[in-house]
């Protein structure tokens, strides 16, 4: 993988667990949710609150899928990840940011549950933020013309991203991404593979395992990925374009 310099420096700061740039919401988030006053019991994980109420996005998502989505999925991810760094008390001071970039310094018995549930927490705790109550509409600010700049137009990139979500075969995500070039790309990743991983820094994404959108839409998840441009906090995302990560 090649990282340019700005993302080398980033990830060696956060290998290192000293956050020296302001960019990455994952990178704070990990911070302030890691308790490093644990007495040496090894780091803990908390599961970060939904910032709005559970029947906040109707009827664009119903309430049930996210009470189930957040509270149980989303807890279980960040469950196991507390039980694989209580294997490893070693590699609890590195960023999850770091470790789904170089899996390959991950303990061979928890690199799987690393993948998934450090993929799954980092991928759900930006989930809830890029999403808010009366959002949607024409993005604003920034992104407004990155996307007007790269695909032409807002109806044109949300066309592309949705066929890309629809397109991803079984359980995964779709994402508009900065690439080590700095460019964006629509992308997809399987399961809850974080873009990290790809050295990619996800700016927005959906989540189209069915467990996002069953409940309400079944089978038909064209039609989710339709509707949850209704919900999409174009602020937040804005926040991520100017982050540096
Ligand atoms: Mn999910």
């Amino acid at each position: 993988m090649n990282l340019n310099r700005r993302q080398f420096i980033f990830f060696l700061g956060a290998s290192a667990g000293a956050l020296t740039l302001d960019a990455c919401a994952f990178a704070q988030n990990i911070t302030s949710n890691s308790n490093p006053a644990s007495g040496g019991q090894g780091r803990v994980i908390q599961l970060p609150p939904l910032p709005y109420a559970y029947n906040a996005l109707e009827p664009h998502i119903d309430t049930q899928t996210m009470q189930l989505h957040h509270d149980k999925h989303h807890a279980a991810y960040v469950k196991n990840l507390n039980e694989a760094f209580k294997k490893h008390p070693e590699i609890q001071d590195k960023k999850l940011e770091y470790l789904v970039l170089h899996l390959e310094t991950v303990p061979k018995d928890i690199r799987t549950t690393i993948r998934n549930n450090g993929g799954g927490h980092l991928n759900h705790s930006m989930f809830w933020q890029i999403m808010k109550p009366n959002g949607g509409g024409e993005p604003t600010g920034a992104i407004a013309s990155a996307i007007q700049e790269r695909f032409g137009s807002f109806a044109a990139f949300k066309q592309q991203f949705n066929e890309a979500g629809a397109g991803r075969f079984g359980s995964g995500w779709v994402w508009l991404v900065r690439d080590p070039s700095r460019k964006l790309q629509i992308t997809t990743t399987p399961n809850q593979d974080s873009p990290i991983a790809d050295g990619n820094y996800p700016i927005l994404g959906n989540d189209v395992w069915e467990h996002a959108y069953y409940l309400k839409y079944q089978n038909r998840r064209a039609e989710y990925l339709n509707a949850w441009w209704n919900v999409v906090n174009w602020d937040e995302v804005n926040r991520r374009l100017a982050a540096k990560g």
